[in-house]
């Protein structure tokens, strides 16, 4: 139904932050679905994932852009240099911050980036059920005296407080615009991506300090058998360094086994059938620092 007063609106955002501040929290609330793999580990998103939210009269597209931080090798470099093209592209930029902690060098970076988009910017700010009302103003003009924000909007994604309102505003900034999705599509992602981050999030719950979150892993091959409603799914999970093989794999097999199992569970209700998954850990030395090999583990420009 077309209303020429209130027309169809729009866009896409992008939403940036350091690692922890509640980006993945935020998307799951909006889109209403497990999409954003969440971790209290820093950077558990690497790729771009995006989360449609369609109402009557608006479709957002988000997009949780990898936390920005400071590059210190060449796996950072990528990301940031992915992360300025995507600013350049959006309707609107979300920076989000943490409400209970100060300005720091991570969002100094942050903001030096945005110094150069013409972009809106709203400054998030997330976790407000975490301090008082009156810390808030101190900790929003740190923040305005830096950079000047088209819009400031406290909220929690932990508790929905004030997202409602937040969804409103990114809409008035949206252009008139098509229904880029079907209604019930909340993701554009390719099982295969879904499926290598359920992997690697079991990993790195199961693991402590020693396994980085940079490990990669790498789908070898999904196949279905349609006949028996199976799919087997093959992956190798790769590391840089031998000891990281031997905690992954465990005594006797032990935590791959555990790993295996919690990755498959999810797996199935991913895709609705029985699965079976046979897991490979490879170490390949200093991936990270190879252009070529981060093309090959699917990074992409
Ligand atoms: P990301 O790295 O920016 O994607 O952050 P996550 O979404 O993974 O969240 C990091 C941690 O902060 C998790 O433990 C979340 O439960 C927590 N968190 C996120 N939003 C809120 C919030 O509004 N309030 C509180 N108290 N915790 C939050
Ligand atoms: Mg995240
Ligand atoms: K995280």
């Amino acid at each position: 139904l077309q209303d020429n007063n209130n027309p169809f609106k729009s866009g896409f955002i992008s939403i940036i932050g350091r690692p922890n501040v509640g980006k993945s929290t935020f998307l799951n609330r909006v889109v209403g679905q497990k999409i954003a793999i969440m971790s209290d580990k820093p950077q558990t998103t690497r790729n771009k994932v995006q989360g449609v939210v369609t109402t009557d009269h608006s479709q957002l597209i988000f997009i949780d852009t990898p936390g920005i931080h400071k590059p210190k090798h060449k796996l950072g470099d990528f990301m940031v240099k992915s992360a300025r093209n995507t600013l350049k592209e959006v309707d609107v930029i979300m920076f989000m911050v943490n409400a209970n902690e100060p300005i720091g060098g991570g969002d100094r970076f942050i903001i030096d980036m945005l110094e150069k988009t013409e972009t809106p910017v709203f400054l998030v700010i997330n976790k407000i059920d975490l301090v008082h009302p009156d810390d808030l103003l101190t900790i929003i003009t740190s923040y305005t005296e830096e950079y000047n924000f088209a819009e400031i909007v406290p909220l929690s994604a932990l508790n929905g407080n004030n997202v409602e309102r937040l969804m409103e505003t990114l809409t008035n900034y949206l252009p008139e615009g098509p229904k880029y999705y079907p209604d019930d599509q909340v993701t554009d992602h390719p099982e295969r991506f879904i499926i290598s981050e359920l992997i690697r999030e079991k990993v790195l719950h199961l693991t402590r300090e020693e396994i980085p979150h940079s490990i990669a892993v790498v789908i070898e091959k999904i196949d279905r058998e349609e006949e028996r409603n199976i799919v087997n799914v093959m992956a190798t999970i790769v590391v840089d360094r031998d000891s990281q093989k031997g905690i992954i794999i465990g005594k006797k097999g032990a935590l791959l086994k555990e790993i295996g199992t919690r990755a498959r569970r999810d797996i199935e209700m991913l895709l609705g059938s029985k699965v079976f998954l046979e897991l490979w850990v490879k170490v390949q030395k200093d991936w990270r620092n190879k252009p070529g090999q981060l093309r090959e583990f699917g990074f992409r420009e």
